[in-house]
């Protein structure tokens, strides 16, 4: 019975494999919408060059709001590091600033805050990799940006990565005290592992389960040989040389390493970056979405406060950003694949003091790709920022949250 329930299940997971929509590098679509669109909006987002040889940088600038909408049923966002987004350690991190500053760790945050970072990074491995800029946020997780692929040849020098201490002495952090991180470990692991096999393959504690579970429990019952004096004696040895472990180890780092401090960290509070002086108010009049055709269509209604005439640029969401442009704007927004078109309807510009109803519609694959717009969950909720400008170079960010209603639904299963 069991064993056709399972072969029945590996059949259904066999059966699913085709259908299975296309998945991207490493697992970026997995995040339900909601921790996407109502958290942050990254924006402005460069990745250069996109073709490196190993020990060679590569370069990540741009801006992540963490919106004012962030999510009541999540932590409130207090402590956050800007981190490169890559499959595992094929790059090093070498520089970072945020707003301007040295940012060696994490920084402190609020909602509506801007964060203008740049990350330098160091080819280690070849190969070709997805980078993303991500906000690592202290009790959410890592919320990322957009990705580019990024071309890491094999190089004939070996990758180093050179430091210069204080005492002025310059080491190769790449492979600095390898060699005695590693056995030092593997003698610990040696020691754990003599005592975790001395009680599995030669007792009866594991084994003989069904023994051990009746006796109480200060009994060693070394009448059935289950913790005879001799085991006190080689258990007290494995203490025994788990404590010479101990104070060699104190002893050399002592000895050896007489200048100390303790590990440290350098938490700043960024500069804050303004949103722009206020121009417009938008106040969401609501949204649908039609997953047939992926798109969404919004209404705002936008009122103008200040003296110049005001255009709609772009809309943010997470890390996709739709451009009111032609190909040139849309080459300037940030990483192409997460880039897409915005019509604004209509069109002409907002007179000074007019409001105006504007309809918004945007058809792109990335909803679906990256999971943008919650179908089936029990808030229906969008947010992102709206670019707007005049002529003469001002911008604003405005932050605005809509409910969306889907307007048909895709099957979830595959019939
Ligand atoms: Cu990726």
């Amino acid at each position: 019975m069991v064993r056709r329930f399972l072969a029945g299940l590996v059949m259904m997971a066999v059966a699913a494999i085709p259908y299975s929509p296309q998945v991207w590098a490493h697992g970026e679509a997995g995040d339900e919408p909601f921790l996407k669109n109502l958290t942050t909006a990254f924006y402005d987002v460069s990745i250069s060059p996109l073709e490196i040889e190993v020990g060679q940088p590569v370069t990540i600038t741009g801006r992540v709001k963490i919106l004012e909408t962030w999510p009541h049923t999540l932590y409130p966002p207090e402590i956050a590091s800007i981190v490169p987004v890559v499959p595992g350690p094929v790059f090093a991190l070498q520089d970072r600033t945020v707003n301007d500053q040295p940012s060696t760790g994490s920084f402190f945050v609020e909602k509506g805050g801007i964060y203008q970072f740049k990350l330098v990074i160091l080819g280690r491995e070849p190969g070709r990799w997805h980078v993303h800029p991500g906000i690592a946020v202290r009790g959410t997780g890592t919320l990322i940006g957009p990705g580019e692929w990024v071309q890491v040849r094999p190089s004939s020098t070996p990758f180093a990565f050179p430091v210069t201490l204080l005492n002025g002495q310059t080491i190769n952090l790449e492979t600095y005290g390898g060699q005695f991180v590693w056995w030092w470990s593997f003698a610990g692991f040696v020691l754990g592992m003599a005592w975790l096999l001395y009680w599995t393959l030669t007792k009866r504690t594991v084994t003989n389960l069904a023994v051990t579970s009746q006796l109480p429990v200060n009994d060693d019952a070394p009448d059935i040989g289950l913790i005879t004096p001799r085991d006190h004696m080689w258990m007290n040895v494995v203490v025994g040389l788990t404590l010479v472990l101990l104070v060699v180890g104190w002893t050399y780092a002592t000895t050896n390493y007489p200048v100390r401090i303790p590990q440290q960290t350098d938490w700043i509070t960024p500069r804050p970056i303004s949103s722009g002086e206020q121009l417009a108010e938008i106040s969401p009049r609501g949204a649908t979405y039609d997953e047939a055709t992926d798109t969404l269509v919004m209404t705002v209604q936008v009122k103008n406060l200040s003296q110049d005439a005001l255009t709609i640029q772009q809309f943010i969401m997470a890390m996709a950003t739709f451009v009111n442009g032609g190909a040139a704007e849309q080459a300037q927004a940030g990483p192409r694949d997460f880039v897409g078109q915005l019509m604004v309807e209509p069109n002409s510009p907002i007179a000074s003091g007019e409001t105006k109803e504007l309809t918004f519609t945007i058809t792109s694959p990335l909803f679906r790709e990256e999971r943008l717009i919650p179908l089936s969950d029990p808030q229906q909720f969008i947010a992102g920022l709206v670019r707007l400008g005049n002529a003469h170079g001002s911008q604003q960010l405005v932050t605005i949250r809509t409910n969306v209603i889907p307007t048909q639904f895709r099957s979830q299963l595959p019939l």
